[in-house]
């Protein structure tokens, strides 16, 4: 049988079957095609992982493998490179106003407050109609729509720009308790990140931004080449090791990711590094077989260090909206998620999803991409991230 790959798995019940797509209609999905060659200096899987350490890692490689998610893998996704001709986002707040200016478009809270709106239920219905459409969702949307309309009654706002202060306050005290910054636990060494997610939200490209911030931290880090499923996932991930003067360790295409982490964590440990980041294939929430090998991953990584991995980070594509809560509520299910990022901000007018995610889950976001230069990683800042939404001089005062 050449064309699917069906595994049927006991605990999925009698109707739960894993389709898997034929090589030929995943090189279809994926443009680049698995074999590019690795670059030369590649640190070689250390010692082979002994089948007692890794009981888990049985399964055939080929049953676990990222499919592509419409809304996530966007084309373009496997370049190994960022976009260097564009600049990198201004320091400070003007950085993120700079790249936020989508989502803010999609508010247009902008040109509504220079028309000098009157203060009634009409202003209330327009801003509730610009929360949706930057996807900030129903119940955070909801909540905030009632707050201010309750004050309305109360005469609290003298005018409409009071309002719009008061609109400002609610959508900081919604994210500012999930703006918690990644700290590194010196006491954990190496300090283990996984990270997750869906195909093509920008997995790799952040863990090269974060080998470049820690670095700058001070820390000695090393990289786990976890996304074993095509040999050009490897030389991304190789790529992003060459640019920080950061070592990767990899077993290549097909490895066992599991066995690949645990050699890296082995590795690390032994040469003494702080930190260790292992990137994983993109896999689909949906997908139960890939959810529950993250869960073998977390458990190989446990067998060396029981507190392992310290964090695990979900990367979530800031312009899928509200399927984003979807892909969290999964993740977490499959592997506990402790801290997100949040890409894409720079590109989309649904950016507004950070909120709803905050809202529902309470995890912390860690970070928020906003480009795809190395320097475009900041660390997720409620207040920032709301002003470059809002009116300027709103934002200013
Ligand atoms: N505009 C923009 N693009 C990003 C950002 N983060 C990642 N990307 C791009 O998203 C694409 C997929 O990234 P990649 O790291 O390969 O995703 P992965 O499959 O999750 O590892 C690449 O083209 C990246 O340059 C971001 O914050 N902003
Ligand atoms: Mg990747």
């Amino acid at each position: 049988m050449i064309g699917f790959f069906r595994r049927k798995k006991p605990q999925d019940g009698p109707d739960a079957v894993q389709t898997r797509p034929s090589t030929e209609e995943l090189a279809a999905a994926f443009p680049r095609a698995p074999g590019e060659p690795l670059p030369a200096d590649a640190i070689p899987a250390s010692t082979p992982v002994a089948d007692e350490a890794v009981p888990e890692a049985d399964a055939p490689r080929n049953d676990a493998g990222p499919l592509p998610e419409p809304a996530a893998a966007a084309p373009g996704a496997e370049e190994p490179e960022p976009v260097d001709a564009a600049p990198a986002a201004p320091a400070g707040k003007s950085g993120w106003r700079d790249r936020l200016r989508r989502t803010s478009a999609a508010l247009g809270l902008a040109g509504l407050f220079t028309r000098n709106p009157r203060l009634d239920d009409d202003l209330l219905d327009e801003i509730e109609t610009a929360l949706l459409t930057a996807d900030v969702g129903v119940p955070a949307t909801t909540a905030i729509i009632e707050d201010l309309r309750k004050r309305m009654k109360e005469r609290e706002f003298a005018d409409a720009q009071a309002l719009l202060k008061a609109l400002r306050a609610d959508l900081i005290a919604l994210i500012a308790p999930v703006a918690r910054p990644l700290v590194i636990d010196a006491s954990r060494k190496p300090f283990v990140v996984l990270t997750i997610g869906v195909n093509g939200v920008g997995k790799t490209t952040t863990i090269g931004k974060l080998a470049r911030r820690f670095k700058q931290d001070g820390h000695s880090l090393m990289l786990a080449a976890g996304d074993t499923f095509r040999a050009a996932a490897v030389a991304q991930l190789q790529t992003w090791g060459e640019r920080n003067g950061v070592p990767v360790v990899a077993q290549g295409q097909d490895a066992d990711p599991a066995s690949v982490a645990f050699d890296a964590l082995q590795s690390a440990r032994s040469r003494g590094f702080d930190v260790l980041i292992a990137d994983t294939a993109g896999r689909l929430h949906t997908q139960t077989g890939l959810m529950s090998e993250l869960g073998k991953i977390r458990r190989v990584l446990g067998k060396i260090d029981d507190t392992a991995p310290h964090e695990v980070l979900m990367v979530i594509d800031g312009t899928t909206g509200q399927n984003a809560l979807s892909q969290l509520r999964q993740f977490h299910a499959a592997v506990g998620v402790t801290g997100l990022v949040v890409t894409k901000l720079d590109g989309t007018a649904k950016g507004g999803v950070v909120f709803a995610l905050a809202r529902e889950f309470g995890i912390p976001i860690r970070y928020a991409g906003i480009g795809e230069r190395l320097e475009d990683l900041r660390v997720f800042d409620a207040e920032a991230f709301v002003d470059a939404l809002l009116p300027e001089a709103l934002g200013a005062g």
